[in-house]
């Protein structure tokens, strides 16, 4: 069934504040990625990835949940590029997935697979809309996973491969590319803290897969500028950890000196400066932890690049913990917060962005990712079933009007891409959490664009206008 129109009604008002500091070819977007989203999870010779294993691992996800189905955009993505082009936005920000290109990881490209892809982008083509794609965004290979996953070296090369294949088949049509989404979530989440796929707890291989993550990055680098038949423009995306002290009590100073170490720098540093941080090694050093560099790992993990992406949601206020990593947050409970639950905290964005640019240089950056989830089923409800999600809309006004206030210090921001286009598979916590402008009826596959799809859509018109 086709969504509720998002024209012609008006948006909640847009504060000048919100796009004051925005130029008006600012590139407004929306993103998503494919494990979140597509379903079809054995379809078309796909093949399962870490996350269909460990969602259907008892007790890993909420409520059981997985993404087998999800918003089964696999066979819904006109009407979704349908959405895109309602709210009239510049580009879309996908993932590729890994399992579905090149089943288990290894050996030629699977062409029902990339089919799909290439319909995607035709599609948003036609409709106007430039592609972003994501290359990987936590989907590997089951088969890689059972060969060691990203602690083992070889997975870096296989991950080449795979972008090697994508940016031949596509590299035509899409000129922006993303290597890894938050390399820190699939490394220290999955390896260590073992709260996402493939669910380990083990220090070292954690930094391991660090390395292995960052190494994939910088030869897969290479490799879609080797194989697109178009000049490309290539990036990744971080979600750089920024770490404040619960006090300022040495120890918690500390603690967020480790946070940072860990969070930001351990990713920023080998990529931009070609170095891991002295400090950092000092830490990992007692725990057989430091990275498994090998030579020329650094120069190749220090590949030029056409621009980073930055993902932000929330700050980490942090204290001392005896664990390897040092640190352990502390709620901010007497702050408003998302329903995840997570701080807002809109000034760590502005304060992310200028010192991006301060300690890496001054790389294009775009906001790859920045929303929130709320409980949007206990918001209003209008005649038309649209979700009245005014606390989004504020979300969204205040985290512009701080990208507008660091492009004013210097930052050379380019653009902002919404997390998510629609309601979607929240990871660990399935279902429940809701990040969409599009809101999604998981029984009958409804999609209704939320009142902040038709804000975001008036925000990015009054900033081309002005
Ligand atoms: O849903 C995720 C996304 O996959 C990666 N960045 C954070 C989002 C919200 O948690």
């Amino acid at each position: 069934m086709t969504a509720a129109s998002t024209e012609p009604v008006p948006s909640a008002p847009v504060p000048s504040e919100a796009v004051d500091g925005l130029p008006v070819d600012f590139v407004w977007g929306a993103a998503t990625s494919a494990y979140q989203i597509e379903g079809a999870a054995a379809e078309d010779g796909r093949t399962a990835s870490i996350w269909d294993t460990f969602s259907h691992t008892p007790g890993a996800v909420a409520d059981g949940d997985h993404g087998d189905v999800a918003c089964d955009h696999y066979h819904r993505m006109p009407e979704d590029v349908g959405l895109l082009a309602d709210l009239g936005l510049d580009a879309y920000r996908f993932s590729l997935s890994w399992p579905r290109i090149q089943p288990g990881g290894k050996g030629p490209a699977n062409a029902r697979g990339l089919a799909f892809y290439d319909r995607l982008v035709d599609e948003l083509l036609a409709k106007g809309i430039t592609p972003w794609a994501t290359l990987y965004h936590w989907d590997l290979p089951q088969e890689l996973e059972d060969a060691g996953g990203w602690p083992a070296r070889d997975t870096a090369y296989r991950f080449a491969e795979y972008a090697g294949i994508a940016a031949a088949a596509l590299g035509d049509r899409v000129t922006n590319w993303i290597t890894l989404n938050e390399p820190y979530c699939s490394a220290q989440l999955g390896y260590y803290n073992g709260i996402h796929a493939p669910g380990r707890k083990h220090f070292p291989d954690f930094t391991k897969a660090a390395h292995h993550l960052l190494l994939g990055h910088g030869l897969a680098v290479q490799e879609v500028r080797a194989q697109a038949p178009r000049p490309p423009r290539v990036g990744i995306t971080f979600n750089p950890t920024v770490a404040h002290p619960a006090s300022d009590a040495p120890e918690d100073v500390e603690a967020a000196r480790r946070a940072d170490a860990l969070g930001t720098r351990l990713y920023l540093d080998p990529v931009v400066h070609g170095r891991y941080p002295e400090d950092l090694l000092a830490d990992l050093e007692p725990y057989s932890a430091t990275p498994p560099v090998q030579d020329g790992d650094l120069e190749a993990i220090a590949q030029p690049l056409d621009f980073l992406g930055v993902n932000y949601y929330f700050r980490n206020v942090v204290r001392p913990s005896a664990e390897p990593h040092g640190y352990e947050s502390v709620p901010q409970t007497d702050r408003p917060s998302t329903a995840m639950p997570w701080e807002i905290y809109p000034e760590g964005l502005t304060d992310l962005l200028t010192r991006i640019t301060r300690e890496y240089g001054a790389l294009p950056l775009y906001i790859t990712e920045n929303g929130a989830a709320f409980d949007d089923e206990k918001s209003a409800v209008d005649e038309s079933g649209r979700v009245q999600d005014t606390d989004r809309i504020a979300y969204l006004a205040d985290h512009l009007a701080a990208v507008g206030r660091a492009r004013a210090a210097g930052a050379d921001v380019r653009g902002y891409f919404c997390w998510s286009l629609m309601d979607n598979f929240e990871w660990a916590y399935g279902y429940a959490k809701r990040f969409g402008l599009v809101h999604v009826d998981y029984a009958t596959q409804r999609r209704t664009p939320k009142a902040s799809a038709l804000w975001l859509r008036d925000a990015a018109r009054a900033a081309r206008t002005r």
